[in-house]
């Protein structure tokens, strides 16, 4: 079975975005590939995190990964946590050592994120590093996203090209995003031009899984559209109005033409009524499971498992990274 591996930051309440560059897809894929899927907490603490804070997003993020359906009871799922394991950061700095300051400087995500610290930690500008090392330890073949990660999954397979040349050997899989057709980057709801993101500074900007209904509504109800009132699919012109029928389609499994066709006759009120439905009605039914999930001992028996299982695969795969770089006796 080819490997599959993901991770969601645990920088905050997880968020429709979250569920459908992530959490979706490694749902859909759980049956086909043997899959690693961890709580990143390592890669929250690139900004300032409250201590408490984190060790609570840590469970709850694990908590809806198995309320939204992952299902650890499968042999070829394992669940983990990046802390847990220290060879991520013992790769991390061999690869550290073989990226550029560069090519650092130049992603996507570290540009914007910088924008917004006076003070910026060297850990901002290094974690997609960490992120090859994560996904590299495990020779993992196809790396589920949203469109926002992509590039750092290029640098993933960049860096493990580099490295299979320098030491002439076939160290690492050269690892492939896999971004779903239909929600690669779910907008802010308010400024549809940005993507909707957990750590926003406006609560009406996201839908987050553990939303209750009231919010729900509301957030929807007052998302930006524009003023042409005419519902159609175009991202360039019409990104809040889009952004809805992507939302919607993720959630109820519709495509986006079959979408249009049932709301072209209507304004937005109707679509934006219907959206708010569909995800009253699923998320509810993951804050059911969410409650019954965390109350459970599942969560512990299957961190444990996970851990002890990806322990032995990196350990193996450091050691040999290790040894050809020339560290050690
Ligand atoms: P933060 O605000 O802390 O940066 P985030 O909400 O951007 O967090 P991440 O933890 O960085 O989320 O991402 C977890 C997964 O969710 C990644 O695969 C990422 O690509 C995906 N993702 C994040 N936001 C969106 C979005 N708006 N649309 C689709 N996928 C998304
Ligand atoms: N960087 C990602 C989270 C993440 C990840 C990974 C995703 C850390 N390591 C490995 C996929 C594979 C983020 O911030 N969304």
């Amino acid at each position: 079975m080819d490997r599959l591996l993901t991770g969601l930051q645990p920088s905050g309440c997880l968020t429709i975005g979250n569920y459908s560059g992530g959490i979706k897809q490694v749902i859909n894929y759980q049956a086909n590939y043997e899959t690693f899927l961890f709580v990143p907490d390592m890669h929250a603490t690139t900004v300032t995190q409250d201590p408490d804070e984190l060790r609570k997003n840590i469970k709850s993020a694990v908590g809806l990964y198995l309320a939204c359906g992952v299902d650890v009871t499968r042999p070829n799922m394992h669940l983990y946590i990046q802390s847990e394991n220290l060879y991520h950061a013992n790769l991390s700095w061999i690869l550290e050592c073989h990226s550029y300051y560069g090519e650092m400087a130049r992603m996507h995500q570290f540009k914007e994120k910088s924008k917004l610290h006076e003070n910026f930690t060297c850990g901002l500008v290094t974690y997609p590093v960490l992120m090859a090392a994560d996904i590299l330890l495990y020779d993992a073949k196809y790396v589920p996203t949203g469109i926002d990660q992509k590039q750092h999954v290029e640098l993933a397979r960049n860096l493990a090209i580099r490295f299979n040349n320098r030491y002439k050997d076939e160290f690492f899989v050269v690892p492939e995003p896999l971004l779903p057709t239909i929600g690669a980057k779910i907008r802010d709801l308010q400024e549809p031009t940005k993507k909707m993101s957990k750590s926003t500074t406006n609560p009406k900007s996201a839908i987050f899984l553990l939303d209750n209904e009231k919010d729900i509504r509301k957030k929807i109800m007052s998302a930006q559209t524009d003023s042409e009132a005419r519902v159609a699919f175009d991202e360039e012109n019409k990104p809040g109005v889009s952004n809805l029928l992507s939302i919607y389609s993720v959630f109820s499994g519709m495509s986006i033409e079959e979408l249009v066709e049932k709301f072209s006759g209507g304004g937005y009120g109707d679509l934006k009524k219907a959206l708010a439905e569909v995800l009253v009605e699923k998320l509810t039914a993951i804050q059911d499971n969410y409650s019954k999930i965390m109350q459970s001992g599942i969560i512990d028996d299957a961190l444990d498992a996970g851990r002890d299982y990806t322990n032995a695969i990196a350990k193996e795969k450091y050691e040999k990274v290790r040894r050809a770089v020339g560290y050690g006796r």
